[in-house]
């Protein structure tokens, strides 16, 4: 079967969900086509802290109220290491916040908007080809063994790092920058009281450890482990006494029951340009950032908000500027995020190539970072998120 839309979107991720959001209140038509179900994408534990900018586009697109009663604002943060702990307090140093909400409970309340304002989300719907994408653009797609066709004026490669929307730019013109990290991170979720109101990052002698959380009543913990690791190596026990040993939190972090438990590997990823003909690649399908730095959803959601302004000033006055410096604006404010995220990383974790002068540069690194104006006001910047300048 054909049908035809202005704005084709692969994939029901934030990047996806959010542009179609967008569109619409612009009074342009999308689809989103999402490989899995409506169920499953609900229920994908990822991210957790939304920046300022993210939290205030989510209540001037009237889908602040669950966000604003469930989740958890946070003015500051804390980092640990070479036995200190210093706090960055965002509200002094930047006027701002983050909020810690999970993505999965975006997701929902995006979902939830969208259909009920008459959007077109196909589950199960996965895209197989892109066809025509510098002309009349055209998605071949399936849905329970049926094969179907979208032919849209624009198509928006939301489909995360292994979508295939990527793929459509000749690799002529495409240039992959990446870096792989010699670690990955071991997340769980316990039901269990968060041990303290912000977020801890610390780095330690046994590897890197995060404490963070999603509700008052249940945390989110992570701590460094080898790339490639299996699950089956680290039973609750290990999990627990590894993060009682790197985040020095003693009694105040409190066992839980483990209500779910994962591995996601650690890379930064570029792939430029982000745009070829009329097909726009946004978010993961375009870039990753350690998720050190809490940025991968923040930066998809920077990524489509460029991107509906570019479409909506084609549509209502012909112009294609925006659409044309779209990639490089993404661009200039990607590399900045990279450029956080990196220096997160490899200022947080144990690297097995590194000597004690390594360790030392890294603890006077934070030492500098957390205690000078400068470098506080740096990282409080950075974190609570970077606007994006329309200058590129
Ligand atoms: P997504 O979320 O991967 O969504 C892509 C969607 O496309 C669908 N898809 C297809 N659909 C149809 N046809 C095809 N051929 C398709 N191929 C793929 C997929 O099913 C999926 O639904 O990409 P998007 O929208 O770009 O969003 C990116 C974010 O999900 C990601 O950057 C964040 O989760 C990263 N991240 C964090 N970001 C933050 O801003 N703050 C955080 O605190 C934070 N913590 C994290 C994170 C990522 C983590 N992992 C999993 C590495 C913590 C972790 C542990
Ligand atoms: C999370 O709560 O999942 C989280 C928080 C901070 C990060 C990454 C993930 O840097």
């Amino acid at each position: 079967m054909l049908t035809r839309t202005q704005v084709g979107i692969i994939g029901a991720g934030p990047a996806g969900l959010f542009l179609s959001h967008l569109l619409y209140r612009e009074g342009i038509e999308s689809v989103v086509l999402e490989s899995h179900t409506r169920e499953y994408i609900e229920h994908r534990v990822r991210a957790g802290v939304l920046e300022q900018n993210t939290v205030d586009l989510m209540v001037s697109m009237g889908l602040g109220g669950r966000l604003q009663r469930e989740g958890l604002v946070h003015r500051g943060v804390e980092l640990r290491f070479g036995g200190r702990a210093r706090r960055i307090d965002f509200q002094e140093l930047t006027g701002r916040a983050i909020t810690v909400y999970a993505q999965q409970e975006v997701i929902k309340d995006l979902v939830a908007s969208r259909l009920a304002d008459g959007g077109e989300i196909v589950f199960e719907a996965e895209a197989l080809s892109l066809e025509s994408v510098d002309q009349d653009p055209l998605i071949r797609y399936r849905v329970n063994g049926q094969d179907h066709q979208l032919a849209c004026q624009f198509i928006a490669g939301c489909d995360g790092f292994h979508g295939i929307a990527r793929a459509a730019i000749p690799p002529s013109i495409l240039t992959i920058f990446e870096r792989t990290y010699p670690f990955a991170w071991l997340g769980i979720l316990s039901q269990t009281a968060p041990a303290s109101e912000e977020l801890i990052y610390a780095n330690h002698e046994r590897g890197f450890a995060l404490m963070s959380m999603r509700s008052p009543e249940v945390s989110r913990l992570y701590v460094q482990c080898p790339p490639q690791e299996d699950l089956a190596e680290w039973p609750d026990e290990r999990i627990w006494s590894e993060l009682h040993a790197r985040l020095g939190l003693g009694d105040q972090l409190k066992e839980g029951p483990v209500l779910q438990k994962g591995i996601a590997p650690i890379r930064s990823f570029v792939a430029e340009p982000m745009q070829f003909g009329k097909l726009f690649l946004a978010g993961d399908a375009a870039h990753i950032v350690p998720p050190t730095g809490a940025k991968g959803l923040n930066l998809a959601v920077a990524d489509v908000r460029v991107l509906a302004r570019g479409l909506a000033e084609f549509y209502s006055q012909g112009r294609r500027d925006l659409l044309d410096r779209y990639s490089a604006i993404c661009l200039r404010h990607c590399w900045k995020v990279q450029r956080f995220s990196s220096w997160m990383t490899t200022t947080l974790h144990r690297f097995p190539e590194e000597n004690a002068f390594d360790r030392r540069r890294q603890w006077a690194e934070l030492d500098y970072m957390t205690s000078s104006r400068a470098g506080s006001q740096a990282f409080a910047e950075n974190y609570v998120g970077l606007d994006v300048s329309l200058d590129s």
